[in-house]
Formats: C-alpha cells, structure tokens, sequence
C-alpha cells in the first residue's frame, strides 16, 4: 500500500462556476469560501477531455495574491486525480502566452491559469482560474460548459494530503504520487521570441541617438521577461523600463495597459517625449503602444502589423495564412486583408475563438480592441510579442525613411483611410438595468421601421441611416459549433457602427461595453481629436439604448 491515500472530500455545489469570455473571474473572498476553489479545480480536472490520469499540466500565473494557495490546492487535487507531472513556474510568475508556449513546445495535456488578467489583486480584489488545452489556448465553449455543468452537480474532490511544495527552488521532484517541475519560465519564451522576430535591426534601430524607449509592466507579470528582453538582449538602460517588479496587488494599481490605467507611462512618454512607449497587463497578453503625441489603438495595431507582416521573419518565412478580429474590433483589419486578397474572419469576444482557425492553419494575425493582439506562435494574445513586433515594424519603416509611431500612422491612413474607434465602459452596473439596456436595443431591432430611420444626435444636427442591426452570432467555420447573443450591433448607411454587448470577465455586478466606429477618407480628419470625431455617433448610440436612464451612469467608468 502507498504511503498516499487519495482522500475523497464530501463538498456542496456552487451555481456561480460558470467560467466567463477568460476563465472563472470572483473577488478573493468568494475563492476563499470552504470548498470552492477545490469543487472548481476538480471541474476542471474531471472536464479534461480523456480525464485527468496520466496528464502533465502546466500551472502559473500572474502572482496576484491568493496565488500560492491556490496551486498547493492543485498540487493536492491533481495528485488526488492521477495527475502525473506538473510543470510550474519558479515563484508561479508565468506569463499567459508564455503558459501557452510551454504547454505547445512540452506537447502537455493542458494548463491551469491562475489570473484576472487586468483586473486589480489584493485580498479584497479579483482572483481567476481557467484551463488551456492541448493547444496552448484557452477551452473552447463546449469544455467551459462542461465544466460548469460538473460544478453543479459535484458532490466530492479528490485530494492526496501533500505537504507545502516550495516553488522557489528550480528542478523536478517526486511530491507523494505527482511529479513537480519547478521551470525558469523566461528563457524558454524569450529564446523564442528571439526566433520570430528581427532582434539585430531592433537593436540598431533603439540604439539610434534619436530613438528612446520606454516599457511599463503595471507591477504584473511581464516585468521579468521584459528586463530580459529590454535589458540583456537589446542592451537598453534601466531607465527604459519601469513597473517591472511584479506585486501581488501590482503597488495598488489597475494593472490595464490602457489610456486611463497606465497614465504613469503616457505622463513619462510626453514629458521625456519618448519614441517608443509600451505596457503590458497583469497576466501579459495584453498591450498598448504609445509613442510622444501618437497612441495607436489596438485595432489600428493589427492592421498595421498584418500591413507591415513581411518585415517580420516569421511571417516573411512562413506567410501569412488569415486575419481575424473580434467582432467589435474596428473594420480596419479588413481592409488591409482586402488590399492584400488574405482570407479574414469576424468572431466573438474572446481569444478562444481564434484557435480554431489557427490551428487549421487559416488564421496567422488577429487583435481585438480589448488591446489584445496576437499570431499562431502561441494561442493566447501576446502583450510583449505585439511590443517586440512594432518595435520590428518600426526598425524596418525607419529604413525606408518614415518616421516613429506618427509616421507609420500617417502612412497607414494614406493607405488605407482612417478608422475612428473608440469603448466606453460602464463597471459595476446593476445587473438588472444592464439587462435593460439590452432589453431596449431587442425591442427596437424588432420594431419594424427602425432599419431605415435616421436617428439625430441633437447637439450637431447629424443624423445616420440606419443600414444594418442584429445580434452577433456566429458558426466556428472548423468545427461548425454556434455561439449567440454575441452583441448587438447597428451598422449606417456610411459604413459607421455601434456594439453594445455585456462584459464576461467582469467580477461584480454587470459592465457594459459600447464600442463605436467611424471611418474617413478625408485627409484632413486624419489629425483629428478620436473623441471629437465621434461625439455625434456617440450621442446617438446612448440614445438608442436609453443607457443613461436605465442606470442612473451619465458618465463611463473609462474611456479606451
Ligand atoms: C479577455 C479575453 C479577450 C476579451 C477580453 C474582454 O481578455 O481573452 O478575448 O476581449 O477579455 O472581454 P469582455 O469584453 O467580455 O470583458 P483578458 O485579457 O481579460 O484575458
């Protein structure tokens, strides 16, 4: 008999499992509750497709506080579950992308991430788990359900009492029944980075006298891989990254690579008038681009990386096979993918609906205006891959004598035209006037004279032809399956737009997101204010939906 009995624990289901657009995101205290981290990480566990005997996961994550618990939890669970191996970062500091090309390049079962990506830690704060398959990217709907529907009806877990497992120390060892492999979880995704992209013109090209660069990690995960890649590859100074130490609360603040959260970067960017300006989120998949005088929008960002694609090894190499964009996404990606003839895709919120495609090898770029944005090198969005890429991007421009982010901006709006885009979010609503506001925009979809009419935004006299409205769905062209109720959306007659849809990876009450769109041929709007650009558009759309009388917000919580 061994010296490890498999325990089996009596436990009550929780209804409120159901993982959202990234993995199942709650405030710490809920995590806390007796039993429920254990009844989610079993669900988990007992949804692996084949079963839990015999695999090998990766586990790691942004470090936010509850962290350390929560993977001896796992340790214990996945003991108690067959598991055979466990491949976990030193400390647990392990990047979201960085986990997805660690499960790719190891050929691992699957992942467990422990994240809530860009929302705030501490004991008060957000904490997430989600499962990454064999393909390095998130669980596809059809496991997140089955997941939650064991969540629901679990009775037991299965545990091996183990004790604490120190993930300081570097190399494998045997724990009761499970083998555990504490990894540098930086070299190996640097060293590929360095594979993917042109790291000896970047380097030339941020020691000109004229360049300068400056990367902020939020107090989150990426700060280790970004000293690497910033300091000791490309030999830049101390002074080009700040935020890199991360903090299980990252220092107190939003760890949101946006206009609003990562204003320490954007203030330090105009005052030193800084070239090249960047910032990752919590967990790094995401980024924003920001150079003196010049933000680029995400959804602007891919389309400029797939226009520039072949300045970047992998993609002169290998080509580039599709785009795609998440539905709310600015439409510029699509006309670089018309321009070039590159088959392109439209899906829902969520990353997890790009793997598919790429893994059918029928997608290469994709971004979403959620200031994610990505390739198939990995299958999760990859805030320091799209950094290293413009930085790629703007070396190979500098030869052909256009200048920093304004200059490809520039050139990219005489190409292709300009698309004004912008988000407001609502956090925090009341579940039930967000319902509403849903409610409204159903209501007048159906009636049967509103394609056609011409609402007004009062303030300036513009009106809009309504062209198009619906409520986004959408069929996986691989695998066929059909996700709904994906946001609804109200095209005009001039080609702009508004989404209304309701965040799922919020923790507390409901966030509604608006995404609005207009796009312009006209040279001389190109300088344009975005704000000022789309105020009409703006006015209509809140109209429309009555947001501001069914929840009391005259004002969005932030503005992207
Ligand atoms: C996640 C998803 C993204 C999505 C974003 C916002 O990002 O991976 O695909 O765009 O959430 O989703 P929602 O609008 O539903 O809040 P992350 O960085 O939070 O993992």
């Amino acid at each position: 008999m061994s010296d490890y009995q498999v325990k089996t624990v009596p436990t009550k289901a929780f209804q409120d499992q159901r993982p959202g657009t990234s993995g199942l995101r709650k405030r710490v205290p809920v995590f806390q509750q007796e039993h429920y981290t254990e009844n989610f990480i079993q669900s988990i566990l007992s949804s692996i497709p084949g079963g839990p005997k015999d695999t090998t996961l990766v586990v790691g994550g942004d470090g936010r506080y509850y962290s350390n618990e929560v993977v001896q939890k796992i340790i214990q669970l996945s003991a108690g579950n067959g598991v055979k191996k466990l491949v976990i970062a030193r400390d647990i500091i392990f990047s979201t992308p960085a986990i997805s090309h660690e499960i790719r390049s190891r050929k691992a079962t699957g992942g467990i991430l422990l994240t809530a990506s860009h929302n705030p830690g501490g004991p008060k704060a957000d904490f997430g788990i989600k499962y990454n398959m064999d393909n390095g990217g998130p669980a596809p709907e059809a496991v997140t359900e089955a997941i939650f529907a064991h969540s629901k009806e679990l009775t037991e877990y299965k545990l091996v009492d183990l004790p604490e497992v120190d993930l300081s120390q570097l190399g494998e060892r045997q724990v009761g029944p499970i083998s555990i492999e504490v990894i540098d979880a930086v070299k190996p995704y640097v060293a590929f980075l360095k594979t993917l992209f042109d790291f000896d013109a970047i380097k030339a090209y941020v020691h000109q006298p004229d360049v300068s660069v400056l990367f902020d990690g939020l107090s989150g995960v990426t700060g280790p891989y970004a000293r690497d890649i910033f300091i000791n590859e490309l030999g830049l100074d101390e002074s080009s990254i700040q935020g890199c130490e991360p903090s299980p609360d990252f220092n107190g603040g939003h760890p949101d690579p946006n206009l609003t959260y990562a204003h320490d970067l954007v203030k330090a960017v105009e005052e030193k008038q800084i070239t090249f300006g960047a910032a990752s989120d919590g967990d790094g998949d995401r980024n924003m681009i920001y150079g003196a005088g010049a933000f680029v929008t995400p959804s602007d960002s891919v389309a400029i990386i797939a226009d520039w694609a072949e300045s970047i090894p992998y993609f002169a190499k290998g080509g580039v096979k599709g785009l795609a964009r998440s539905m709310p996404t600015s439409t510029a990606l699509d006309r670089v993918a018309k321009a070039k003839g590159i088959e392109h895709f439209e899906v829902p919120t969520g990353w997890k609906f790009f793997g598919n495609l790429m893994d059918a090898g029928r997608l290469s770029i994709c971004g979403e205006e959620s200031f994610g944005t990505g390739s198939d090198h990995v299958r999760e969005k990859d805030g320091l891959w799209a950094i290293v890429a413009w930085l790629n991007i703007l070396a190979a421009a500098d030869k052909k004598g256009i200048k920093g982010i304004k200059g490809v901006l520039q050139d990219h709006y005489s190409k292709y035209g300009r698309t004004f885009f912008s988000r407001y979010d609502y956090e925090e609503v009341d579940s039930d006037a967000a319902n509403k506001v849903i409610k409204e925009l159903s209501d007048l979809f159906a009636s049967s004279d509103f394609v056609g009419s011409s609402p007004t935004a009062t303030s300036s006299s513009t009106s809009f032809k309504v062209a198009e409205v619906g409520n986004f769905a959408y069929t996986d062209p691989i695998d066929h399956s059909v996700s709904k109720n994906q946001g609804h959306y109200v095209t005009f007659s001039d080609g702009s737009r508004f989404v209304v849809r309701l965040s799922g990876t919020g923790s507390q009450g409901a966030t509604i997101r608006l995404y609005v769109e207009k796009y312009s041929q006209d040279s001389s709007e190109y300088g344009r204010d975005t704000q000022e650009g789309l105020k009409p558009l703006i006015e209509v759309a809140l109209k429309l939906s009555k947001l501001v009388e069914q929840t009391g917000r005259k004002e969005p919580t932030v503005i992207t």
